[in-house]
């Protein structure tokens, strides 16, 4: 029989921080805009070529590498008894534009250095052990967030909407996937759910994208649940017109009633009683967009989010009746009020919690139990198997911007408690 694996001895912990460190930067390299930002969107060149350095690393850490239909990348470490199911970890690389360059990336990188350092110190899993690099994360090209995992997860209307997605340049969901080379001879993307039970445990490592642990001096954060998101896209039309000619009564100017409706999803978020819940519209797009046009159509989008669902249900449906109001007392035409996702929160489960404290405890780090309010790729593999995530602090909490920082110390001391975790996960 396979010789037994042994639990790890924390001393054989032998990590490389500065070479990983570098990879920070070289990763970084394959952006679309100037450093110190960071824009890496889903299928551009740059996606691609950070991609092929992944596999690269994947490749130098011994693991064996797959790519399924649409470009989640999956490295193997086969373990002692290979039929088991596997225990998972790792994020996405994909990154908004202008933003940083650890969102994501920490969570793959650390998860490959993980490897590394469990095999440097001989350790042998019972469960094999497998890093994934989630194909896109980020809502930015089609829209959608979590579109690789949520896909994995087995979301049927996902691979339906995404036979007709197109991009802000009318590029087809299908026709980048296989300008990355992906997609080769499908149209049905069902290929890519994951049976139920491929892994015994799920986890994630990612900076916390908040300021909680750096403020507190705290090591790691433990996440107990994910926040439930949800986004939606809102048309108003008018008649648009002269901005000289038209006066003030004879007007029904579309960009006013955006501007109403933006001011709404604040008020309607304020109003929800808690501080957990949350609102903003990141894209506010006027029609045609010259200073003396009255705008003839306004495309806004909006995230909400909450740790309760219900409670964020509630302010969408307010959102939605204040929508309507605004057609009335403006005379505009409410063209489109969809919802893009509307999300349950995940919670961790506490086999992995378990897991991640003692390992965090082993490791003399400081931590502490704490909920994500940024989603996660391990939103949907909670739908997969148990799962949870380890936060490192960043500076200041700053995240979606090129200021975002993790200190080589915080990401080594991240490793070595997914390295930890993943051990023991693979024991069970
Ligand atoms: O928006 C989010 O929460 C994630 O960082 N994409
Ligand atoms: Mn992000
Ligand atoms: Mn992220
Ligand atoms: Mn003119």
């Amino acid at each position: 029989p396979p010789h037994s694996s042994k639990p790890i001895s924390l001393s054989s912990l032998s990590l490389d921080a500065h070479a990983l460190h570098r990879q920070f930067d070289e990763l970084a390299a394959f952006s679309d805009s100037p450093t110190p930002s960071v824009t890496r969107v889903l299928y551009t060149d740059k996606d691609v070529l950070a991609r092929r350095y992944v596999k690269i690393l994947m490749g130098i850490a011994g693991l064996s590498v797959r790519e399924d239909a649409i470009g989640n990348i999956f490295g193997r470490w086969d373990g002692l008894e290979t039929e088991l199911a596997a225990v998972a970890t790792g994020s996405h690389i994909d990154a908004i534009p202008y933003s940083g360059k650890y969102d994501g990336v920490v969570g793959v990188l650390g998860a490959i250095e993980a490897i590394n350092v469990l095999k440097r110190s001989g350790f042998k899993p019972r469960r094999p052990l497998e890093v994934i690099l989630f194909t896109s994360e980020e809502p930015t090209r089609f829209g959608i967030g979590c579109l690789g995992s949520r896909l994995l997860s087995g979301s049927e209307n996902l691979a339906e909407a995404l036979k007709t997605a197109t991009d802000s340049q009318n590029i087809s969901f299908l026709e980048a996937a296989r300008s990355a080379g992906y997609a080769k001879d499908e149209d049905d993307l069902s290929s890519v759910f994951l049976k139920k039970g491929t892994y015994s445990a799920f986890v994630e490592l990612h900076i916390e994208q908040g300021p909680i642990l750096e403020d507190e001096g705290l090591s790691i954060g433990i996440v107990t649940a994910i926040a439930a998101p949800a986004s939606l896209k809102v048309e108003f039309e008018g008649n648009g017109g002269h901005a000289g000619a038209v006066l003030m009564p004879n007007r029904n100017d579309a960009g006013l009633a955006a501007a109403e409706l933006v001011l709404a999803v604040e008020k309607h978020v304020l109003e929800s009683g808690s501080i957990d819940t949350v609102g903003t519209v990141g894209i506010l797009e006027l029609h045609p967009g010259a200073i003396n046009s009255i705008p003839s159509k306004s495309h806004i989008e909006i995230d909400t989010r909450d740790i309760d669902e219900e409670r964020r249900n509630h302010v969408i449906e307010k959102i939605h009746q204040s929508a309507i109001g605004i057609t009335k007392t403006r005379g505009v035409k409410l063209s489109e009020f969809s919802i893009i996702n509307q999300d349950p929160p995940a919670l961790s489960s506490e086999a992995v919690v378990m897991a991640v404290e003692t390992a965090t405890r082993e490791l003399n780090l400081t931590s502490k139990l704490m909920i994500s309010r940024a989603y996660h790729d391990s939103l949907f593999m909670a739908r997969l198997s148990p799962t949870g995530m380890i936060f490192i602090p960043c500076y200041k909490g700053y995240s979606h911007k090129p200021e975002e920082f993790a200190s080589i110390e915080d990401v080594a001391n991240g490793v070595k408690v997914l390295a930890l975790t993943l051990a023991k996960l693979s024991l069970q």
